[in-house]
């Protein structure tokens, strides 16, 4: 990618930090499908630590580690309850009906998040003919509703509806750090009441690859298999580990600078009479826009490319942007500018 764009197309761009390149070289790795790599090991204890969870798994990627929790927690003809634009049903390929065979059964959100009541009137009623309901996935911060946040509060709330109903319970953490920056509380405070949680080390964290999967040691033990049935155990990943260790370090106490940015970039839009955003939601490093008609919101992300600034065109004439911390502020300043159009 030339140097001169400011990527603003996802947090997923963020390339490996120097520091993170050296860990990378000087890690100490053996083979991990025997449990023996030390740093790969070491990246678990953390990641169970901060999720307070007793144990946790490294994956390549976010979709793998959300699919196998749907795989441990459900069984086939099952149903997994999700707001409507969650990534897990949406963005994952209908892995959860080809890997699980299971159906997902979809909640209005208001901005992504679910409410008790809503949950509760999809629980299916335990009948012989019904698919039932096994699993509630929540989504925590909420990507295409625009990095919106589930507080504290609500996340017991849906909790206890999943357990009071002998649901297992699921968060899609990917960015579970950003929710907690903007919540102002630890990351194991949200996740407290879901039997599993997974997070993304590749995301704003900026970390080349991986996500890490949390729960109980049970839980764990039936996800390491389910992770090999997919081919998903990786030899000498403690060099993506090393990685991971340095972003979670290093690059999660910058958090709350990307939610700043992304701020301005939203109090600036909205300013704008060619886009609309919903300031009040906007909490975290997803600045979601709705481009106003007549402008196309493909035309317009075109034309920012043509001026270096890249992001994502999305359905119902909505652009996604979002920041991390290799866009600084003179790229956020860059990105205002040409977004002054003319379009
Ligand atoms: N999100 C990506 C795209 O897939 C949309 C992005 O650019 O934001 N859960 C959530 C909430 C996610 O946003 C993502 C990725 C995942 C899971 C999947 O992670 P990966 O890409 O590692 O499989």
């Amino acid at each position: 990618m030339n140097r001169e764009y400011v990527d603003l197309r996802s947090d997923t761009v963020t390339k490996p930090t120097p520091s993170m390149r050296r860990a990378m070289a000087e890690a100490e790795v053996g083979d991990d499908v025997y449990g023996e790599d030390p740093t790969l090991n070491r990246l678990q204890e953390k990641a169970a630590l901060l999720m307070g969870k007793q144990a946790s798994l490294f994956f390549p990627s976010g979709t793998m580690a959300n699919q196998t929790a749907v795989k441990v927690h459900t069984l086939p003809g099952q149903e997994v309850i999700c707001e409507a634009s969650c990534h897990i049903y949406n963005f994952e390929t209908g892995t959860m009906a080809a890997f699980s065979g299971v159906l997902p059964r979809l909640v209005q959100g208001d901005h992504g998040v679910m409410t008790p009541a809503s949950v509760e009137e999809a629980v299916r009623p335990k009948s012989y003919y019904l698919a039932q309901s096994a699993l509630l996935a929540v989504e925590n911060s909420h990507n295409l509703a625009g990095g919106t946040v589930t507080s504290v509060e609500r996340c017991r709330e849906l909790g206890a509806v999943a357990k009071r109903k002998g649901l297992k319970s699921h968060l899609d953490g990917a960015r579970i750090f950003n929710a907690a920056a903007a919540l102002g509380v630890e990351a194991s405070t949200i996740a407290e009441p879901f039997d599993s949680v997974m997070f993304c080390i590749s995301k704003g964290l900026g970390a080349p690859a991986g996500s890490l999967l949390c729960g109980s040691a049970e839980f764990i033990e039936r996800a390491r298999s389910v992770r090999k049935m997919l081919g998903g155990g990786m030899r000498q990943a403690g060099i993506l580990a090393a990685a991971g260790i340095v972003a979670l370090d290093e690059i999660r106490p910058l958090l709350p600078k990307d939610h700043e940015r992304a701020k301005r970039l939203a109090e600036c839009l909205d300013a704008s009479p060619h886009f609309e955003v919903n300031l009040e939601v906007t909490r975290t490093n997803i600045v979601m826009t709705h481009v106003v008609p007549p402008l196309d919101a493909a035309r317009v992300a075109d034309s920012l490319r043509g001026r270096g600034i890249l992001c994502h065109s999305l359905p119902e004439n909505a652009i996604r942007f979002v920041t991390h911390h290799q866009v600084n502020d003179e790229g956020i300043e860059r990105a205002l500018e040409a977004l002054k159009g003319p379009f």
